[in-house]
């Protein structure tokens, strides 16, 4: 089995102590940070089958997902700023109700290696949460909400229309997740929609220069 094959079994298995040291190997057999990062995000959408069709449950889930985070950290430093000039500020955050974190936690990477400075509100972040921090930090541009439920998609919208309400200006919204479409995204009045990290990245840039 590949190194990478077995980073993706280990994160599947939920093995939090084995994956960032087989990660730390496989980075040292020369595989890129990239593919090894897309073969965790594989898992999760294995696990995610798994649940779906009652092999596993809730807590399963979880190990796999703080497994992967594992894994996150040993890749971050490699995917860290590229030093280009500041773009601002942009507050992350998943929306109410929703404790889903891999996928923000992701894009926030990328995208503050695009070049901006992330305050990272966490999860299950209130509409007023992300208008408090608009107001508490400087030179925001950018605010980034994720949502990664279907049941939560409402949150989504109350959390673009509580930020556009707000009368705050000099930033954009950028929305995503899994069941977001960019559809979506314009129906509620978002400025931008990404389906990934990496075009979260690109899309940012973009909405802010
Ligand atoms: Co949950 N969960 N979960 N879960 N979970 C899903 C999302 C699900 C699809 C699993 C399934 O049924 N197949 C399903 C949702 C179904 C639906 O909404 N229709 C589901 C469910 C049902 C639930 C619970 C309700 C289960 C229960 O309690 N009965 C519960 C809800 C809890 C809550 O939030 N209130 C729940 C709980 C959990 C855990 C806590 C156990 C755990 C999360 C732990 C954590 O995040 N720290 C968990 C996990 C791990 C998953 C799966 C398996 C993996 C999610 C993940 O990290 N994916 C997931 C199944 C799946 O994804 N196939 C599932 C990897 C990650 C890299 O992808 O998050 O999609 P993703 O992020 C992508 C894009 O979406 C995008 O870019 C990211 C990177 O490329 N993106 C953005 C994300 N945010 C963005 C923002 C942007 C732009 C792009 O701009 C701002």
């Amino acid at each position: 089995m590949s190194k990478i094959a077995e980073v993706k079994a280990k994160v599947e298995a939920g093995k939090t102590k084995l994956v960032p040291g087989l990660v730390q190997e496989a980075l040292d057999q020369g595989n890129a940070a990239e593919d090894i990062l897309q073969a965790m995000v594989d898992s999760m959408g294995v696990v995610g089958d798994k649940f779906s069709t009652g092999e596993i449950f809730v807590p399963e889930m979880l190990i796999a997902a703080k497994a992967m985070s594992k894994g996150v950290e040993v890749l971050k430093p490699l995917m860290a700023s590229d030093g280009a000039s500041s773009l601002g500020t942009c507050v992350i955050g998943t929306v109410a109700g929703d404790l889903h974190d891999i996928g923000k936690n992701l894009v926030s990477m990328m995208i503050e290696s695009a070049g901006f400075n992330m305050v990272d509100l966490g999860v299950d972040v209130p509409a007023n949460g992300f208008v408090d921090a608009i107001k508490a930090n400087e030179n925001v541009t950018l605010v980034a909400c994720s949502g990664l439920l279907t049941t939560t998609m409402p949150a989504l919208k109350e959390a673009v229309e509580t930020i556009k309400a707000s009368g705050l200006t000099g930033f954009k919204v950028i929305v995503g997740g899994a069941p977001v479409t960019p559809e979506y995204a314009a129906e509620i009045g978002a400025d931008g929609y990404a389906p990934d990290a990496g075009s979260a990245a690109v899309k940012s840039k973009e909405l802010v220069t």
